[in-house]
């Protein structure tokens, strides 16, 4: 297959600095030799470019930090993923989870003019459905989910110049930290979501199955991978860690299933905090699980 790297070194959406040094944490953790090792041809397209926070006013535009260097990012990497065509693999490396409004955006509209119907797989501790009047952060990294639905700020929602998510396209896997207010908009918008106390009961296997079942009328599944969905001890470079997540075996059947499904047309990493990891041991195993979603196989 040929996957196209793309990198957006973004930090403004989240409450701590750091993630803006995900992508190079990735790149140096062996993100293209793992895949090209699996037989794929991979093209770097380098990095969006993303305004630094030293440049920018902080400018608290009604509960939104950092609102338009985030909405540059986010048009910047849909319009590349866009551009893109449908004979590659969109491999997204953030930056923070508001980067995700940009790559799934763009997924959407390379698929089809005007956007196709995409099922998104969000694996995360958070639900990420804040909007700007239910935040008790303002933080736009807890908001993308929202804002995919067209739900939010509508200078957020219009990156897809019309084009939203469907809520029953949505599956999310790993939850267990979700906002008073955010769980009421969840349930309004029917959206599907995992907590971890069904990954106990049920299993990955399970949930993945459930998951495909759901998503079958979509055209293709876009992956956004959220480092903190699993374990603090197995990724501590997160700077929002919630404990009782994931475990690298979860994360990786669910990768491995998910690829041998062969319907998983993109994928996000994103949340990789080099600043609080520990000899890069969280972008090793983003890259273990991207290889996962890519076709490695123990035997
Ligand atoms: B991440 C939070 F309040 N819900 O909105 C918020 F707990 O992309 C956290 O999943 C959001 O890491 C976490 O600020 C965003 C908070
Ligand atoms: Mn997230
Ligand atoms: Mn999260
Ligand atoms: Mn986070």
């Amino acid at each position: 297959m040929n996957v196209s790297l793309l990198g957006i070194p973004m930090d403004l959406g989240a409450g701590r600095r750091g993630v803006d040094m995900g992508p190079s944490a990735l790149r140096n953790a062996h993100l293209a030799r793992a895949l090209r090792d699996l037989g794929h041809t991979v093209n770097d397209l380098g990095d969006v470019r993303v305004a630094l926070p030293e440049t920018v006013d902080k400018l608290r535009d009604s509960g939104l930090v950092f609102l338009d260097p985030i909405l540059d990012a986010c048009r910047a990497a849909a319009e590349c993923v866009a551009a893109l065509g449908t004979d590659t693999f969109p491999l997204t490396i953030g930056g923070d989870h508001s980067v995700s409004m940009g790559t799934v955006t763009g997924n959407a509209l390379r698929a089809a003019p005007g956007g196709g119907r995409l099922g998104l797989i969000w694996v995360d501790a958070h639900t990420d459905y804040n909007t700007p009047q239910s935040s008790p952060s303002g933080n736009i990294h807890g908001m993308p989910v929202a804002h995919l639905t067209g739900l939010g700020d509508p200078r957020l929602t219009g990156l897809g110049g019309g084009w939203h998510m469907r809520p029953e396209d949505i599956v999310m896997i790993g939850i267990r930290s979700v906002d008073a207010h955010e769980r009421e908009l969840l349930r309004e918008a029917g959206i599907k979501a995992y907590t971890m106390k069904e990954v106990d009961q049920l299993g990955i296997t399970r949930i993945y199955e459930e998951t495909l079942e759901r998503l079958s009328g979509t055209a293709g599944l876009h992956v956004s991978f959220d480092a903190d969905a699993l374990d603090p001890t197995v990724c501590p470079g997160v700077g929002t860690p919630v404990p009782g997540g994931l475990t690298y075996r979860e994360g990786h059947l669910l990768m491995e299933l998910l690829s041998e499904s062969g319907r998983v047309t993109s994928m996000d990493i994103v949340e990789v905090n080099p600043i609080l990891d520990v000899h890069n041991q969280t972008a090793e195993v983003m890259v273990g699980m991207a290889a996962s979603l890519m076709g490695q196989r123990i035997l």
